[in-house]
């Protein structure tokens, strides 16, 4: 069961490695269970997939995980000291990722009608951390050690909230 990922001709999409976790599924509170996903963004859709092997816990994100998360952790490292770089670097990997069975999508969140804004510090005791809320009852706790990385994932997730708004 191989997933194919079209992402020809899609206007709004980033990618790149985030420690994730739910808290709220369905309106429910669940249990965190923070792990490094690979993290997609592909028009008002977000995708988030594990590496190989289930769930890449929160301290081993970098130093296990599978080959494809560390080149995926490597590529993240490339294109922040490379950036802006086109929108086509990050295709071929996660086309890879997600054809080669190592690692199907784990869940996609609807960003249309979300919100997203910076965790308070009674959320979570790590640092650079977003709430993100979606309107199905599902709100995601999404981190990285990275400022840039992080702030770069704010603004984008906070114009696709507003850009879907505005239509
Ligand atoms: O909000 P919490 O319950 O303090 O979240 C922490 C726990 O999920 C903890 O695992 P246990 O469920 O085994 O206690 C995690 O290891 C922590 O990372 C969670 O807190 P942070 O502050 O890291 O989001």
């Amino acid at each position: 069961s191989t997933y194919v990922l079209d992402l020809n001709d899609k206007p709004s999409e980033k990618c790149g490695v985030l420690n994730v976790t739910k808290i709220t599924e369905n309106g429910k509170r669940v249990r965190k269970n923070w792990a490094s996903s690979w993290t997609v963004l592909q028009g008002f859709s977000l995708l988030f997939a594990k590496g190989q092997g289930g769930s890449t816990s929160w301290s081993h994100c970098h130093s296990g995980g599978s080959l494809s998360m560390l080149l995926l952790t490597l590529l993240s490292t490339w294109r922040r000291s490379l950036k802006p770089l086109p929108a086509v670097t990050c295709r071929p990997v996660h086309a890879a990722k997600f054809g080669s069975n190592q690692s199907k999508p784990e869940f996609t969140v609807d960003l249309r009608g979300g919100s997203v804004e910076w965790a308070s510090k009674d959320k979570s005791s790590k640092k650079h951390v977003i709430e993100l809320k979606t309107r199905q009852g599902t709100e995601l706790l999404i981190q990285s050690e990275i400022d840039s990385v992080i702030n770069d994932w704010y603004r984008t997730l906070t114009e696709t909230i507003n850009t879907h708004q505005a239509l």
